[in-house]
């Protein structure tokens, strides 16, 4: 932490009611948030990592959305000791006042105004839930304090045909720190002047001054018209306003960053996407370093003993290439590569499984062939299946194929033999 955001009381806020439709099946019965990423994490947990390696230890976590197993696993990885006043406390949306369920994020955090009344901090952050990235976030109250922000957006350069999915800013050239136009997911968005293939789009994370946070999402409670979403109402109320501000992600300095993770960010709201990202992690040179020390990511996976590769039958050795490999799994007489194994994982004789991503448990019979799938907890392959191969087949066994050609099979599928 910097030594002048360390003077302020911060209070991170991380919005996780995200339903995540874009991510079926795999948010079938889990919130976004939950949804299991790189083997041994949930998504959350790049979020929650930032935080507190940021140095911030206050951290309110809203929850709405088939909340279960995201408050069950924060419950079990992000408990802390509350000696010093610390804590990560997640807070479902059917606790709060009123009839209805969380409406918007804004809506979230008016409803859950007590917690910062409790806390009395001088800074909130208010951050998503579903990128992975590495960012410290004191840096970025560092900007906020020097501008004298009410609100600081974090925003990061996309390509052009992405704008329809990010808040997308104009920043005012004279002042490039100040923000001129905030369009939600813009239609028809104008180009960077310097770049006009790309935009400045939002990262979904913003630091407000605490008191401008709540006279914001207050005014905005009973505004007409509304759909009390911090990014379509609140951040362009501050920019009408004219105190909507920008921190730029490129300016964030990680330690123990290489030249080739420096600056990473995806969004993974897509199929496409979270499959995208997890090829990222195992690439030779990983494009998102998993190994830096420096800044680590935090996630519990429970007590399971280290991958193992044997023999299985035909004398065959189990192995596994540019793949990564959790705890408890077990590759016999079979070969894995460009994959990521969740833990518990097992893969008998005479298998292939290549360019894929296998969630905790499943199991994988002899001679199947899986073929860049991704397979939720649990499933079990009958021996010679093959799923990513022939697309009519997996759709007739119900599995969902994307237009880019990649095939999810859901949790609790079970599949013919
Ligand atoms: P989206 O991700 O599309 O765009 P949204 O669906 O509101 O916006 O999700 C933002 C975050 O809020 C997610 O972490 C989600 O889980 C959470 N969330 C949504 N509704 C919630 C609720 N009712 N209660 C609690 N949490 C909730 C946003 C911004 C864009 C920006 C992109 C970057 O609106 O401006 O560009 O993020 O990905």
């Amino acid at each position: 932490m910097s030594p002048r955001s360390s003077r302020l009381k911060v209070l991170a806020i991380v919005l996780a009611g995200g339903e995540g439709k874009r991510l079926m099946p795999l948010t079938a019965d889990r919130a976004k948030p939950a949804v299991p990423f790189g083997g041994i994490y949930r998504l959350i947990d790049f979020a929650l990592s930032n935080i507190v390696n940021s140095g911030y230890l206050k951290v309110v976590v809203l929850t709405q959305y088939k909340s279960h197993s995201l408050d069950a696993h924060i419950t079990k990885t992000w408990r802390m000791s509350t000696l010093l006043g610390n804590y990560v406390a997640s807070v479902p949306a059917q606790q709060r006042v009123g009839k209805e369920w969380f409406a918007g994020s804004a809506d979230a955090i008016f409803q859950s105004l007590n917690l910062v009344h409790d806390e009395r901090p001088d800074v909130v952050v208010v951050v998503g839930a579903d990128h992975v990235y590495r960012m410290d976030f004191a840096q970025m109250v560092d900007q906020h304090v020097e501008t004298g922000a009410g609100c600081t957006v974090a925003a990061i350069r996309q390509p052009i045909g992405l704008a329809d999915q990010f808040g997308v800013i104009d920043v005012n050239p004279q002042d490039p720190r100040r923000i001129r136009e905030f369009l939600e997911k813009p239609k028809d968005p104008q180009g960077l002047p310097d770049s006009p293939e790309e935009v400045l789009a939002s990262m979904g994370n913003y630091v407000f001054s605490a008191e401008a946070l709540e006279d914001a999402v207050r005014a905005d409670s009973d505004r007409e018209g509304s759909k009390h979403d911090m990014g379509g109402d609140i951040v362009p109320a501050f920019v009408r306003d004219g105190d909507g501000w920008v921190y730029d992600f490129k300016d964030n300095d990680i330690p123990g960053s290489t030249d080739r993770d420096r600056g990473y960010w995806r969004d993974v709201g897509t199929i496409d996407s979270y499959y995208d990202a997890h090829q990222d992690l195992i690439s030779v040179h990983p494009i998102f370093n998993l190994y830096n020390e420096a800044w680590p990511i935090y996630t519990n996976y429970g007590p399971h003993p280290p991958a193992k590769f044997v023999h299985g039958s035909g004398d065959r050795v189990g192995h596994a290439l540019n793949s990564a490999v959790s705890p408890g799994c077990v590759i016999s007489g079979a070969t894995v590569s460009d994959s990521v194994l969740s833990p518990r994982v097992k893969v008998h004789s005479f298998s292939h499984v290549t360019k894929s991503v296998l969630m905790d448990r499943v199991e994988v019979g002899r001679s199947c062939q899986i073929h860049r799938t991704i397979i939720d907890k649990g499933v079990f392959v009958p021996a010679g299946v093959h799923i990513g191969v022939d697309h009519e087949m997996d759709r007739a066994r119900g599995f969902t194929v994307t237009d880019s050609g990649l095939t999810v099979v859901g949790k609790g599928t079970i599949i013919e033999g």
